[in-house]
């Protein structure tokens, strides 16, 4: 089939944050393509990447980026695709800069961003299972399942508190 969620990392110093984005992908069976491509570093390569991720089946993007994160930026404006920006903490304003940097698009060239960090990087592939299960029926209920089952487990828990406080 191939990759239909592209996660793009400014930086392999990223890859700890990303961890539960790709595990969420896993468990809803996305394929998915992960690359380190720096919108600063490596210029060319992520343009190209932006570039021809529509005709090769790419429907969503994923970037996380720290510091001046234009990674998110920079792959809006090469594609007309859905862009999810993470923004990363990182020296020395604790990742303030990269959510200022995602959140103030210019206006005409979206990008959705999340999260910062670790809840970030799960909520970055339920958004793009999301968009997925737009036109996939399946996907659709697995994600309804999914919240069911989260769902369960904050009652459950709210159950078990009240339980131990009666006893005491
Ligand atoms: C950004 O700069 C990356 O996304 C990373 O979060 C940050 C620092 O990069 P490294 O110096 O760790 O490579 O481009």
């Amino acid at each position: 089939m191939g990759a239909k969620v592209a996660v793009l990392m400014g930086s392999r110093s990223d890859l700890p944050v990303l961890e539960k984005c790709f595990e969420t992908l896993k468990e809803f069976g996305i394929e998915f393509e992960g690359r380190v491509l720096s919108a600063h570093r490596t210029p060319e390569e992520a343009a190209e990447f932006a570039r021809s991720a529509e005709r090769r089946g790419i429907k969503v993007f994923i970037c996380a980026a720290g510091m001046a994160a234009h990674l998110a930026g920079v792959m809006a404006s090469f594609t007309t695709l859905p862009v999810i920006g993470i923004p990363i903490a990182s020296e020395p304003f604790n990742g303030i800069d990269s959510l200022l940097s995602m959140v103030q698009m210019p206006p005409g060239i979206p990008v959705a961003v999340v999260s910062a960090g670790k809840a970030g990087a799960q909520n970055a592939a339920l958004l793009a299972v999301s968009i997925i299960a737009t036109s996939d029926s399946g996907l659709s209920a697995r994600l309804k399942e999914y919240r069911e089952r989260q769902k369960a487990k904050v009652l459950a828990a709210d159950k078990e508190l009240s339980q131990s406080l009666e006893m005491k």
